[in-house]
């Protein structure tokens, strides 16, 4: 899968002052720290929507990296840095960092221009989990090509669930589905998962007429541990995952512990719903890397 270079947004020579240092008496008359720092992160939808919401507010951002500055004070620059880095990847968009901490007014002995720390920094990476669906054509072949081209497109594949066949839920008079989910590792933000999400999708022949009618794959992400992000381009967790058997049956096997932010234990979920028209298919197997 081809993937176009990042996106990025610059904030550079920020300046507040700051009492970082390891001798005593940085931390007692402080000094001027300048910061830079880049984002990588797709800005395709907010230049779409001309949003701002959908990017990241640098006016917010510089603001918070001040803060950090003349915050808390630390020994090393390398710290500082880190700390710069931490605000940055809070923000849900973000998929990596460039910060470089630039202390001029260092106490170095000799004559010197500036001493500067440069860090890149990603996201840790975490599961997310995806729901598999498809009604339409070859449904266990599609659901095994989505596996394949997920991993191909750089989200690795952990934990693969049993597959249900299910009764269609709302839309148009439509075929029965084969559903599973699927657990992937990444450090990537949420929006740049459903990117790489609805390429899968496309290499999978979707094609999107019908609200809610057959498709040859639907790949949608179902939650992020805690993580939360409210945008109608990429809602997390799935507004309508904690109210779906389709989804919540092959998930509770697969994690039985897991939980729904806002919503509460899968399983408990489970409990209230009619799972009549979802049927295990112990005969149907996925596998990663097969
Ligand atoms: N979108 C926002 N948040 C997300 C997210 N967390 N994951 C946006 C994926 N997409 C998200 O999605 C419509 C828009 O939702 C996208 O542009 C995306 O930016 P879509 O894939 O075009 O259409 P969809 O999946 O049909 O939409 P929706 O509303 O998410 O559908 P549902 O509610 O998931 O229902 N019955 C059975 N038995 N099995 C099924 O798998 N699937 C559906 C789809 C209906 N009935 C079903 C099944
Ligand atoms: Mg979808």
């Amino acid at each position: 899968m081809t993937e176009r270079p990042s996106d990025t947004v610059s904030v550079l020579g920020l300046r507040a002052r700051g009492r970082h240092g390891v001798l005593p008496e940085e931390a007692v008359l402080g000094q001027e720290f300048v910061v830079d720092v880049t984002l990588h992160l797709d800005t395709a939808d907010a230049a779409a929507g001309d949003d701002l919401d959908r990017t990241v507010d640098y006016g917010s951002l510089a603001a918070e990296v001040v803060a950090v500055v003349e915050g808390p004070p630390v020994a090393l620059v390398e710290t500082l840095a880190q700390r710069v880095a931490d605000v940055c990847l809070a923000r849900s968009r973000v998929d990596l960092v460039d910060v470089a901490v630039h202390k001029p007014q260092a106490p170095v002995q000799v004559p010197f221009d500036d001493v500067v720390v440069r860090i890149s920094r990603a996201r840790r990476p975490r599961r997310v989990v995806l729901s598999l669906g498809s009604n339409l054509g070859d449904r266990i072949v599609a659901l095994e090509h989505a596996l394949v081209r997920l991993e191909a497109a750089g989200l690795p594949v952990e934990i693969v669930s049993p597959v249900y066949e299910t009764d269609p839920v709302g839309g148009p008079e439509q075929d029965a589905y084969l559903n599973a989910v699927v657990v992937v590792r990444t450090g990537l933000s949420l929006p740049s998962v459903l990117a790489r999400t609805q390429a899968v999708e496309a290499l999978g022949g979707r094609i999107r007429d019908v609200r809610w009618g057959p498709r040859t794959i639907d790949v949608d992400i179902v939650a992020a541990g805690e993580e939360t992000l409210f945008d109608p381009i990429c809602l997390v967790p799935h507004p309508r995952a904690h109210d779906r058997a389709f989804v919540l049956a092959p998930w509770s096997d697969v994690d039985p512990g897991a939980t729904i932010p806002g919503h509460g234990p899968v399983a408990e979920l489970l409990q209230t719903l009619d799972r009549t028209g979802v049927r295990r298919r112990d005969d149907l197997h996925l596998e990663v890397g097969r």
